[in-house]
């Protein structure tokens, strides 16, 4: 049991990723979709290098915007390389885990994200690795190896309404109304589980030597600074001469029109994939992407469309979580 069944029943009604059922572990308070079983131990027992990069972010925080910068810094601003899709620069650990549908499986044949497992492994190295993965389901090595990891966090209000876009428009495929997806938001009962509890432990780790913690607004507010600042925790410099060009390519516009970036590309496989399926298939079709994955990029948007009684919701939880998980000096 997970507790808020209720909620766990509306999810797998509205949820056209979990349709098959969850996989849940109750004591980090994370739910993902069945099929992560037949990767989890994978994923625990896979080989880590002390000089890998690990960006570990809560989802819609930030991570393609610092996966872009972190990659530009590693790879010396290479404007050419970074053409290359980021899924195949800087792979999503566990995709092939989320991936339920066979629809979805047959779609990503051939690609990067056939098994995205295997592909982290066989990543030249040094390998930067993204993963919404709680740290506890995370390979073991990582404690042992000390790679570099870095997080990134953003303030959970506009991060929860960030989430409710990805999931009405792109992958997931939420179908349930805004004010049920951030109850369940607040609960845990989101795919990833809850926000609280997967920013804990890393918040725990923060002033380790081998961790550097980022905000989403620190990166809105004076993107240079961090860009100096990561460059220095990955042992690298940014040139004068590279940095009004990196700003300008991480730049919200620039980034939205990057297709190499802005999952375009995947939204066109996925839709002409589909569009060549028979029609008589047995599987409900995964939702295809009606809006665009970088979105708005604004700090507060949660104003936007949450009630003021959901808000106070917000809040309330928000200060419980941090005293019940002890996220001391927690940045909201
Ligand atoms: S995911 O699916 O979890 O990997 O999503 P993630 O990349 O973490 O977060 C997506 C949000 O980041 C915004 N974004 C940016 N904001 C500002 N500047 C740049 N360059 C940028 N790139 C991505 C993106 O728009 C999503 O936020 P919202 O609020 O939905 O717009």
């Amino acid at each position: 049991m997970y507790g808020n069944e209720e909620l766990v029943e509306y999810i797998k009604e509205h949820v056209i990723g979990f349709k098959n059922g969850f996989k849940f572990y109750p004591d980090i308070k994370c739910i993902l979709n069945k099929g992560f079983e037949n990767y989890e131990k994978r994923i625990r027992d896979m080989e880590v290098y002390d000089d890998d990069v690990w960006l570990l972010t809560y989802p819609k925080c930030g991570t393609t915007w610092s996966q872009e910068m972190c990659w530009m810094i590693m790879n010396n601003v290479n404007y050419k390389g970074a053409e290359a899709n980021i899924f195949e620069r800087t792979p999503f650990l566990e995709f092939s885990g989320m991936v339920d549908s066979d629809i979805l499986k047959e779609a990503l044949k051939g690609t990067p994200m056939e098994d995205t497992v295997t592909y982290t492994e066989n990543l030249p190295r040094p390998r930067l690795i993204k993963s919404h993965l709680p740290f506890a389901l995370l390979p073991s090595q990582l404690l042992e190896k000390k790679p570099k990891i870095i997080f990134v966090l953003r303030e959970p209000k506009d991060a929860a309404v960030s989430s409710y876009h990805h999931n009405r428009m792109m992958a997931g495929g939420y179908t349930g109304t805004v004010d049920k997806f951030f109850e369940t938001f607040l609960k845990g009962v989101v795919m990833n589980g809850s926000y609280w509890h997967f920013n804990a432990p890393l918040w725990e780790m923060r002033n380790e030597p081998n961790v550097l913690a980022l905000t989403y607004e620190e990166m809105k507010k004076d993107l240079e600074s961090v860009v100096r600042r990561t460059a220095k925790f990955l042992g690298k410099t940014v040139s004068e001469e590279d940095m009004s060009g990196l700003l300008d390519h991480l730049s919200f516009n620039k980034m939205k029109t990057n297709n190499a970036v802005n999952m375009k590309a995947f939204a066109e496989r996925l839709k002409d994939f589909i569009s060549k399926l028979p029609a008589q298939h047995g599987e409900a079709p995964p939702p295809s992407s009606g809006g665009d994955f970088i979105r708005k990029g604004e700090v507060g948007d949660h104003k936007n469309i949450m009630s003021t009684e959901m808000i106070n919701k917000f809040n309330e939880t928000h200060s419980k979580m941090k005293d019940d998980l002890e996220m001391k000096d927690f940045p909201y």
